[in-house]
């Protein structure tokens, strides 16, 4: 759909490895749309939460220290097919797999490091959305540009 929306976010190593401007450059350059930025420490409870699916994975409990060992960069992106596409920006899980010109690809080696993460589609973009935004968090505004964008 047009006005998909994701939500991804730039994960503590990417936030330490002072990557947060060129991550955001890969989904500006693109044409999505900012609809939803902030800087957060998540707990692990809230780290779980986002991860929840994943419970029963042996290297859950890593994944979730991992992620909630200091800020991450929290976004929404809007835009045509934005979960999907997203997805294509952030390359592969695995970064020794994800192809060059992807974010993992370019900028990470190790899956546990992965720097990035974004939503698999439409059921977990909301649930990853609201889990770390209030709904008055996002703004919904128009940009004369998008007529540029998407026919
Ligand atoms: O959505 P994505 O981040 O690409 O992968 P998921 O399969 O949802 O796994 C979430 C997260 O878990 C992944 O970004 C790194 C980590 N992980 C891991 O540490 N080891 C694995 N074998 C698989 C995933
Ligand atoms: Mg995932």
């Amino acid at each position: 759909t047009d006005k998909e929306r994701t939500f991804i976010a730039i994960k503590p190593d990417g936030v330490q490895r002072g990557l947060i401007a060129a991550i955001i450059a890969r989904f500006e350059n693109k044409g999505f749309k900012l609809v939803a930025l902030k800087m957060l420490w998540p707990t692990k409870e809230k780290a779980e939460s986002h991860y929840a699916d994943l419970a029963t994975k042996p290297f859950f409990k890593g994944l979730v220290a991992y992620f909630s060992s200091g800020p991450i960069v929290a976004m929404v992106w809007e835009g045509k097919d934005a979960i999907k596409t997203g997805r294509v920006l952030l390359g592969a899980t695995n970064p020794a797999a994800a192809v060059p010109g992807t974010i993992r690809g370019d900028l990470a080696i190790s899956v546990g490091r992965n720097i990035c993460h974004g939503s698999d589609g439409p059921e977990s973009a909301v649930h990853e959305i609201a889990n770390w935004f209030a709904p008055e968090e996002v703004s919904d505004y128009p940009r004369s540009l998008d007529e540029w964008i998407v026919s």
